[in-house]
């Protein structure tokens, strides 16, 4: 069957188990097709698998939109925590030379990449909505490595199904393939055409648009490729899903 007519099959069969069975027999459904995230089994466990089931069949890949120049945010709003740690007090002081990010996990050829080496790769620059879960929102030009190339270079392994991304605060978020492959998700070094300012997550952050603001972790360290998030802290998927967050958080 192709993916289409697949696709089509069982987003009717996802609406019509939703509607007349019940969600229990929705997820069963959405598990049969490996699309129960990770954070599914909890009392909002059946309406987290919905959406995020009926995301990944209905969005599919499509793209988070862009938008022209002249809509760039005059003000962008950082959110900016405390700076992370002493560790990252003395790197900035160094100028981020000797900041490092792995790539490891699932994948034939870890990777450790200074900044300068993450140059080296195309760069793809996109304008984007970053939309915070509290309401607020700005637009802004990213610039960065597409999370799919750092991927390519390092060789992923069967099984993988997850992307953890480390920064250096507590916070941290696991992305599916569908989002790390995605051509729109990037590993950012710029922003508005500069270099990514500290206060926006600097010098490295994820930027995933397709979903809110959490996910786009900053002061990126390590991506981590998993087949599964069950070892990962409370095994949810990340630090927001442990304080009640959806862990897909499309939009
Ligand atoms: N490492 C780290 N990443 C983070 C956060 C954080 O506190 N630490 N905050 C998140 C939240 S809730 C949002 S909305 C965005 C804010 O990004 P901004 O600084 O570009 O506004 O970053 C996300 N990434
Ligand atoms: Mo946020």
């Amino acid at each position: 069957m192709s993916g289409i007519s697949r696709r089509r099959l069982l987003r009717r069969g996802l609406a019509a188990a939703a509607g007349f069975s019940g969600l229990g027999v929705a997820t069963r459904l959405a598990a049969g097709y490996g699309l129960v995230p990770p954070d599914g089994g909890g009392i909002f466990g059946p309406g987290d698998t919905l959406t995020y089931a009926a995301h990944r069949l209905l969005v599919g890949d499509a793209p988070a939109r862009e938008f022209p120049r002249h809509m760039i945010s005059a003000a962008p709003f950082p959110n900016t925590p405390d700076p992370p740690n002493e560790e990252y007090t003395r790197l900035q002081a160094g100028g981020f030379t000797d900041w490092r990010l792995q790539v490891d996990g699932l994948v034939e050829r870890p990777l450790s990449l200074s900044l300068d080496e993450l140059r080296q790769f195309p760069s793809r620059s996109q304008i984007t909505q970053l939309a915070c879960e509290e309401g607020w929102s700005y637009i802004a030009e990213w610039t960065g490595v597409a999370l799919a190339d750092l991927l390519a270079a390092a060789g992923m392994r069967s099984g993988a199904r997850f992307v953890a991304c480390h920064p250096m605060d507590p916070w941290w978020e696991a992305i599916d393939m569908a989002d790390a492959l995605h051509p729109q998700t990037i590993v950012a070094t710029g922003m508005n055409g500069s270099a990514l300012p500290a206060t926006f997550g600097g010098p490295l952050r994820m930027r995933v648009p397709r979903q809110l603001g959490y996910k786009s972790v900053k002061y990126l360290v390590r991506l981590q490729v998993v087949d599964s998030v069950r070892d990962l802290g409370r095994g949810l998927g990340g630090s927001n899903p442990e304080i009640g967050y959806a862990w897909y958080a499309g939009i």
